[in-house]
């Protein structure tokens, strides 16, 4: 039968509990699925992490039951329901270009190191916020207080001592024995996270582009899990120990209050307990971070912060728990719930793989130039197709000419004149893979003089780096830069003549230096002098005769930069 509770106190006296301890167990709670954590003993902490993670020390823990899972939704408001617990009505859960900031004039609110920026407190609670959005997810906008309060809630109505974790507990079970970096391994197998772990990856990246106009910096972790938010508990693989999303998913809170640094810190699994605590630890990252290290300690929010990205799971002396009927029928919906949602992700379309190997070839018929492209067949069943790039000069945005080309072959049969560059992207009906690397036609380009010749237009360089110049007028703004290298050109003559050639290139006020060579041979070394910026440096005269000549441009100085070279005939 079950127990209405009209109110509570949120920490409830040892008395109260020992009062409860018989005349309150009942069948109808819905406790925890829990899982045993044999005792044993390990490392906490880390000597090359930050200083919050030392001094490492060897710590003891008893044998004790930590919840399977994150506390859900569906638990959760079993103990509102019940005791009309005054819960927060404000959380930090609306997301924008800044995630969970916003702008501020209040210079005492600056968050992150953030100068004008501020948590964005908005109304919001755990059964109406914006990201929470099925009764199988952790419960979040709660604060430490209240889900220290449906923990005593929780106490009182079965008789069990149910707790938060210590800090040391919940370490250890996270790792289940793991010594690595992360409890699935190092940072090269970071892959791998997404089969255990609701992180910050490359679908969090899509989504949170969609949604909020923000993102993971274009870096998120190098898989897919298939939630872009919070996801429901248990849906990735277990730990050793049986335990789900300990990493990612929500933070959770602990008991211990949050000190520095490891120095005085127990050595068996009681937590740190300070008179005055304003800060609690939180562990395992989230959704919404990148990969958090087995010994990262996070959070360590205000006590009285209420957010969306921090939940709990339960604690429980002992070694052995029998599931009541409430607990079971808990978990059937749960893993029918786990079902749909599999189902759903099942049909969600993985991301294309980058396209590798792009070739480019020209031919050349009597009438017009074709350009050809091969890519490689990476036998990717997220690729359903290409789509096909171009820009009509180095800096020129790049177009799309084509799309959902099938096969690893696409021919251009109206390419323009000029410095054509090509760049692919596999693509799904969904996603779309990154950019391929670039084929330019640029290279191998013969110019015509008179005329100009644009610098990043080389047959052969060693080293240049093509950029795009702010302060050089647009269409006319792309450059290269040299470092200790060279860069050659193929010109043709039309006649027999003496030209006048302009260089523009970049002054940086450092006497970089660079040498003119005509077929081999050093013609002039130039300086540019004056004021730092671009400048036009002449050579007032050079012989070039008929036909083919190979022009270079070679400097022994760092980061060199130069726009283009004009002839003009005398
Ligand atoms: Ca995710
Ligand atoms: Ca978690
Ligand atoms: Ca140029």
């Amino acid at each position: 039968m079950k127990v209405i509770i009209k109110t509570i106190t949120p920490f409830i006296t040892p008395l109260l509990f020992t009062m409860s301890f018989t005349a309150m167990a009942t069948n109808n709670v819905i406790e925890p699925p829990m899982v045993a954590i044999p005792s044993g003993s390990f490392l906490m902490g880390n000597e090359s992490g930050p200083l919050n993670e030392k001094p490492v020390r060897q710590v003891q823990i008893n044998a004790f039951m930590l919840g399977k899972y994150e506390v859900t939704i569906a638990e959760f408001k079993q103990f509102v329901d019940t005791t009309n617990y005054p819960m927060p009505q404000t959380c930090v859960h609306e997301a924008g270009p800044n995630w969970f900031l916003r702008p501020s004039s209040d210079s005492k609110n600056n968050q992150q190191g953030r100068a004008g920026m501020e948590l964005a407190v908005t109304s919001g609670s755990w059964d109406n916020n914006s990201i929470s959005n099925n009764e199988f997810e952790p419960v979040v906008c709660i604060g430490w207080n209240a889900a220290k309060a449906y923990i005593a809630w929780l106490k009182q109505e079965t008789g069990k001592p149910y707790r938060l974790p210590s800090e040391a507990e919940w370490e250890y079970a996270h790792r289940a024995g793991s010594t690595s970096t992360y409890a699935f391994g190092e940072r090269a197998d970071m892959d791998k996270v997404c089969h255990s772990s609701n992180v910050a990856d490359k679908y969090a990246e899509e989504v949170a582009a969609k949604l909020f106009k923000a993102g993971y910096g274009g870096r998120p972790e190098p898989c897919n899990d298939k939630s872009g938010l919070v996801s429901i508990v248990g849906l990735y693989q277990p730990n050793a120990f049986g335990l789900y999303d300990t990493l990612g998913n929500v933070e959770e809170w602990m008991q211990d209050c949050y000190v520095d640094d490891y120095v005085n810190a127990p050595v068996n699994a009681q937590p740190v307990e300070l008179a005055n605590c304003k800060q609690r630890v939180l562990r395992g990252g989230s959704w919404h971070y990148l990969t958090y290290s087995a010994s990262q300690r996070a959070g360590r929010e205000q006590q009285d912060f209420v957010g969306v990205l921090e939940g709990f799971r339960l604690a429980l002396d002992g070694d052995k728990v029998e599931p009541t009927s409430s607990t079971l029928d808990f978990e059937k919906q749960l893993h029918n719930a786990q079902k749909k949602q599999q189902q759903k992700r099942n049909k969600l379309l993985d991301f294309p793989q980058k396209a590798t190997g792009l070739k480019l070839t020209k031919s050349n018929t009597p009438s017009r130039q074709y350009i050809t492209l091969n890519w490689d067949n990476l036998n990717d069943i997220a690729t359903f197709g290409y789509d096909i790039y171009r820009s009509n000069s180095y800096f020129d945005n790049s177009h799309k000419i084509a799309s959902n080309v099938k096969g690893f072959e696409f021919t251009d049969v109206k390419p323009t004149n000029g410095h054509l560059r090509y760049s692919i992207v596999a693509v799904n009906a969904e996603r779309q893979s990154p950019f391929s690397d670039i084929v330019t036609t640029g290279r191998h380009e013969t110019h015509s003089l008179p005329g100009k010749v644009q610098a990043e237009a080389f047959h052969y360089s060693s080293n240049a780096v093509i950029a795009a110049s702010i302060s050089e007028p647009k269409g006319d703004n792309g450059y290269i830069r040299l470092s200790g290298s060279e860069s050659q050109y193929k010109v043709t003559s039309n006649t027999d003549a003496a030209y006048k050639v302009t260089f523009r290139v970049f002054n940086n006020g450092q006497n970089q230096s660079f040498e003119f060579w005509q077929e081999g041979k050093l013609v002039t070394t130039l300086t540019p002098t004056g004021n730092r910026g671009w400048q036009s440096l002449i050579l007032p005269e050079v012989y070039l005769p008929t036909g083919k000549n190979l022009l270079s441009i070679k400097t022994k100085d760092n980061n060199f930069s130069i726009n283009w070279l004009q002839f003009e005939k005398i």
